[in-house]
């Protein structure tokens, strides 16, 4: 795909430190393929391979599960030949402007990030450096390439407002440089609660397999995951204010039918929660079934995979290379001789 100066540019990513789950395919992926049909952006997506190891990963399975998000983007529709789809890790300019925006970001500031509190609670043993300036390689990834909308959910919102900080301190002091990015979300979807505990985030990373509902997971699964699914003592399915968990399958019906709240209240009206959660693992797993068997024709055939890794990588370095190379020079790093 060829980069546009017209257009304007999106940039997100997943990281692969599980299996993807519905709350990333609602609250991300899903709305990417909606902007790339719409083809007035150029497109980034990225797999982000350094943020998942700011938590302790397997080697071989985080491998895996790069190769796996790339065929999940693909297989949800995603065009390599329309959007730039990469590995963060091929391109290293991500790692080389985080260190420079490092320096432009405040311990204050990377200390009040909510997703460092709870991922520090969570991980005791590991609270490293890296879980701590998450943000300003996030902010990397999204200032290289001249961003200006950022698809994520609701939990992301916070370092998209850093990363806007960032580049406002940046071009405050060097002159213009980044394009101020905006965080671009969604109404439906912004946020999937977790099955076991609906006042918590689903996440793929969440030791309980019954918390979430991964993109891969089979028929029978999603739907005695639903099953299971925590609910209240009530049996009216509505929309309301303490039913968190009805309020999230219904969120979650919703995203899978296009269903409105006062559309899934009617048609539940006078039926229980049995019959309403079997409905709801239906239209996922229905929804979610080409997406499966596309993914499962992609990772048969890794060498296609690859060679969409290899191209776009060496197109976003290109972009990116750009960016850096403007930035250094403003910072004042004596260029090299060629
Ligand atoms: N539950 C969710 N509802 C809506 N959107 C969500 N996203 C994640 N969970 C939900 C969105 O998915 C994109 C990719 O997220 P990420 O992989 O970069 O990291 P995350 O936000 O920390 O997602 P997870 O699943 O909770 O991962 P782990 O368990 O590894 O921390 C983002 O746009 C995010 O908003």
């Amino acid at each position: 795909m060829e980069f546009s100066k017209d257009k304007k540019t999106i940039f997100s990513a997943v990281q692969p430190s599980g299996n993807l789950t519905i709350g990333n395919y609602l609250g991300a992926i899903k709305n990417w393929q909606t902007l790339q049909d719409g083809g007035e952006f150029n497109c980034l997506y990225c797999v982000a391979d350094m943020h998942s190891i700011t938590v302790r990963q397997d080697p071989a399975l985080l491998r895996r599960r790069t190769l796996e998000t790339m065929a999940v983007y693909v297989a949800s529709g995603l065009d390599p030949e329309k959007n730039i789809m990469f590995v963060q890790s091929h391109v290293p300019a991500h790692a080389e402007l985080a260190w420079v925006l490092n320096c432009y970001t405040m311990f204050g500031e990377l200390s009040r990030m909510t997703q460092f509190k709870d991922k520090s609670a969570k991980n005791e043993q590991n609270i490293n450096a890296g879980l701590f300036t998450y943000p300003a390689l996030m902010a990397a990834d999204i200032l290289l390439y001249g961003t200006d909308l950022v698809p994520v959910g609701i939990d992301q919102k916070q370092h998209v407002e850093l990363a806007r900080d960032i580049a406002v301190r940046f071009n405050q002091i060097y002159g213009d440089t980044f394009t101020v990015p905006e965080p671009y979300i969604l109404q439906t979807g912004k946020k999937i609660y977790s099955l076991a505990e609906p006042e918590k985030k689903m996440s793929k990373s969440d030791e309980n397999v019954n918390s979430f509902i991964g993109i891969l997971d089979s028929r029978d699964v999603i739907i005695k995951k639903f099953k299971r699914a925590v609910t209240d003592s009530d049996t009216h399915v509505c929309y309301a204010e303490g039913k968190n968990g009805i309020n999230n399958l219904m969120t979650i019906y919703s995203c899978f039918t296009g269903k409105t709240m006062e559309e899934i209240e009617r048609e539940f009206d006078g039926k229980g929660y049995g019959e309403f959660k079997l409905a709801v693992g239906e239209a996922c797993a229905d929804a979610l079934a080409p997406l499966q068997k596309q993914y499962n024709c992609l990772m048969s055939d890794r060498s296609y995979l690859e060679g969409i890794l290899s191209q776009n990588a060496d197109y976003a370095a290109y972009l990116a290379r750009k960016m850096l190379s403007k930035v250094y020079r403003k910072v004042g790093f004596l260029a090299k001789n060629k």
